[in-house]
This record gives C-alpha cells, sequence and structure tokens, in this order.
C-alpha cells in the first residue's frame, strides 16, 4: 500500500470543491445549479481540462459533450475513475464533483508518486437531468440505451422546449456521431466512481466510506389524468371532474404500494402540474412524475405496473382518465466482486471504518457496469442532505477515498 500525504489530498480537495462553488460555476446563488451546454456547466468543464492537462493527461470530448481525460494513447488498457460535474437545479457542491475531484486527485497521487497508473478519468455530462429531464444521459448515449429520435426529437429542454439534439449542435458538438460515445469505454478495464452517499447509513454507523456492491434500478414515468376544467365556485361538488383530486389519490397510493412492496422499495412523487393552475378553476388536467426504485426489479416494477393501474381506475370511476407513460428505467445493477473486493483491502489498509452497502441513488456507473467492470465509493454527507443547497461532505472523507482507489487500482491494473 502507498502512503499518501494525507493533509496535501485534503487541501487540494477542499479548493476545488471550494473553487467550484463561485458564481462562474452556477447559474444561482442560491443553489449550485449547472448543466449540459450551459455557460456556468461549461466553466466546470474547463476547470477539471485544465488540472486534467497540468498533469500531462489528453483531455477530449465523445460527440455530446462528455469530458475525457486520459494519461495513455488511445487503444491502451486503462482503469477509468470519475462521476458528474453537473448539478441538480437545486444542488449541492458536492453531490457529481466531488466524484470528479476524487479522481482528479487520484491522477494528481499517481503524478507525484510516480506509479505511472493507466488512467482515464470520465466527467459524464447530464447526469441529474437538469437540463432535459432525463438522468444519466451522458452515460446513457455512451452505452446506446437511447434512441435517436430520443436525442432529436423527445429529449427536450426544460429551458426553451428546443431538443437535446439542436443544444449539443449549437453548443459546438457532433450529435450526429453520439454511436461513437461508446468507444470512450473501448479501453477500460475497470472503473470506480465515488460519490457522496446521500443518504445517511454512513454517518448514522460512523463508518468514514461505503464500497458499493450494487446500485437499486429505477423507472422514471409520469401519470396524466384529464377530466374537465370548471368554474371552482359555480360547480357543485358531484358535478366536478377534478383531475387534482385523482392524482392526490394517486400520491397517498404509491406511498402504500412502495411501502407495502418491501425489499428495499421507494416511490416518489417529486413533479406535480395542475391545468390551468389557476385558484378558481377546477383543474381539467394533473400530471404527476413518478419516481420508483429498489434493488430487485421485480419489487419496484410491481409498484409501478400497480400505480398505473390503480390511476386509470380512480380516474374511471369518477368520469375521468387517466394514463401512464415510461421516461426512461434501468435495472438494479451489481458491482464486480473483483473491484469491489480490492476496495474493500485497501480501505481496511487505510484503518478507517468502512462497510460495504447498496446505493439507492442512481449513478453513471449503472452504464459504464453493462460493459466494464465497475464499483462505487461512498463518502458520508451531513444528515444524508443532498439535492439541496446545504449538502455537505468532508474533503477529508475524500481523500480518504482517494488514497483507497490510487490503492486498490494499483493492484487491478
Ligand atoms: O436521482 C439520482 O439518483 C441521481 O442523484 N441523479
Ligand atoms: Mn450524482
Ligand atoms: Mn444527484
Amino acid at each position: 500500500m502507498t502512503t499518501v500525504d494525507r493533509e496535501r489530498s485534503i487541501a487540494r480537495v477542499a479548493a476545488d470543491v471550494q473553487e467550484l462553488t463561485g458564481s462562474a460555476y452556477t447559474s444561482t446563488p442560491e443553489a449550485i445549479r449547472r448543466y449540459a451546454y450551459t455557460d456556468v456547466y461549461t466553466n466546470t468543464l474547463d476547470y477539471f481540462a485544465t488540472q486534467f492537462e497540468e498533469l500531462g493527461h489528453d483531455v477530449s470530448y465523445d460527440p455530446v459533450g462528455t469530458l475525457v481525460a486520459r494519461n495513455r494513447p488511445a487503444g491502451t488498457k486503462v482503469f477509468g475513475v470519475g462521476s458528474h460535474c453537473d448539478s441538480n437545479r437545486n444542488g449541492g457542491p458536492y453531490d457529481g464533483t466531488l466524484g470528479v475531484v476524487v479522481a482528479l486527485e487520484v491522477c494528481r497521487l499517481d503524478a507525484e508518486h510516480g506509479t505511472n497508473l493507466p488512467l482515464q478519468a470520465i466527467s459524464f455530462l447530464e447526469e441529474e437531468g437538469s437540463g432535459f429531464g432525463q438522468m444519466l444521459l451522458g452515460s446513457r448515449i455512451m452505452v446506446q440505451r437511447v434512441g435517436e429520435a430520443d436525442l432529436k426529437e423527445h429529449f427536450r429542454s426544460l429551458d426553451d422546449g428546443r431538443s437535446f439534439w439542436e443544444h449539443a449542435e449549437d453548443a459546438g458538438y457532433d450529435p450526429a456521431d453520439w454511436r461513437e460515445s461508446i468507444h470512450v469505454l473501448d479501453d477500460l478495464i475497470g472503473w470506480i466512481e465515488t460519490h457522496i452517499e446521500q443518504a445517511r447509513v454512513l454517518q448514522d454507523t460512523d463508518n468514514r466510506l461505503g464500497v458499493v456492491n450494487a446500485i437499486a434500478g429505477y423507472v422514471h414515468g409520469d401519470i396524466t389524468v384529464n377530466g374537465r376544467t370548471d368554474h371552482a365556485g359555480a360547480t357543485p361538488m358531484s358535478f366536478r371532474q377534478d383531475a387534482a383530486v385523482v392524482a392526490g389519490m394517486c400520491i397517498t397510493e404509491l406511498e402504500r404500494l412502495a411501502t407495502e412492496a418491501g425489499h428495499g422499495t421507494v416511490g416518489t412523487v417529486g413533479e406535480i402540474s395542475l391545468s390551468p393552475g389557476i385558484i378558481n378553476v377546477v383543474p381539467g388536467e394533473a400530471r404527476l412524475s413518478l419516481d420508483v426504485r429498489g434493488p430487485e426489479d421485480a419489487a419496484f416494477r410491481s409498484v409501478v405496473d400497480a400505480i398505473s393501474a390503480y390511476a386509470e381506475e380512480a380516474a374511471r370511476a369518477r368520469g375521468l382518465t387517466a394514463s401512464y407513460a415510461m421516461r426512461q428505467t434501468l435495472p438494479a445493477t451489481p458491482m464486480d466482486t473483483a473491484i469491489v473486493a480490492e476496495l474493500e483491502t485497501a480501505a481496511a489498509s487505510s484503518g478507517a471504518p468502512f462497510r460495504t452497502m447498496l446505493s439507492g441513488a442512481a449513478h453513471d456507473t449503472m452504464c459504464v457496469a453493462s460493459r466494464v467492470p465497475s464499483a462505487m465509493v461512498f463518502v458520508p454527507c451531513r444528515d444524508g442532505i443532498s439535492h439541496a443547497p446545504d449538502e455537505e461532505a468532508d474533503p477529508a472523507d475524500g481523500a480518504l477515498a482517494a488514497e483507497v482507489i490510487f490503492n486498490a487500482i494499483q493492484q487491478l491494473v
């Protein structure tokens, strides 16, 4: 095991994270908000590109803007490290970004210790879906889990409704070559992503690191309820076809179904919109998003089937209609046992308390793992707070993760 100057790593990790909270890297001072094809996101990529180039890495971008930094020529086997540096629209400074910073720190440690590891860092485009409502978009494009029509037609900017394709072209990328993105993974013999846990298991069990051995799968979709728009004062209750009432029934039913499914299944309605959305008008239409996840596909997919059937029946019983449309889905994803084992060995050697665990959150690693042996390392975040501006993590845990990954990769290449 290589012993590193942990204080030096802590200082660098802290400085990187702090720098990327500056006004050049977020479109609002209220939170960290940066996503594909915005100036603040480009500034963030430029920051990382400069840091990697200073280490002697070649920096390039895939056809839609995922950043790739490698210290070996194309065609040479390399080990992958990275995450994403875009943010939730209500994001914090650590979600994703800490993972790219830790990848950068691993590359710094390699350069300082002369270990000459073959490394390729990746910062995936649009992991959060803040630009186009499509989570893990850059990594799904890379492993071809989207279709061209999605990019050209279906995936549209939440800001201006224009297609992903148009935005990628306007930003100077080549979306027509999107299928070439898969070659970013050609030389990878392994992949490790670092991420904040985004829950409080590590904190509550006094562990400083999590070695992730599986990632929960998910379904994202939308339920649309159609009733009738009426006057809120003149329309008797018995006459109404109120879409909001059916939407409310679905929200509480989803909670019941997800709880009853067990096996770690969770269900969330994070978005709800009523139309026309005016105080004195009975809503004629309601749309609610579904985020249903779990470590067992059969369990969480049965919840999606049940809630969409429930919505249709609840609407029909009141003279309304309801329909379900899926946005996207990824299966529960096991991690590579050999990489998990090396990470556990390196974590044990560090002397820091750690545990092996499931990830309830989705990560780009779910896509990478479909083609490359993969695993993840979690660091604690205060009280599990994430997707919120007061998200907090300790740079010392980030530095510890970098040291553990640096040592594990030395055993894996
Ligand atoms: O929602 C997620 O699982 C990820 O943070 N985008
Ligand atoms: Mn993330
Ligand atoms: Mn996130």
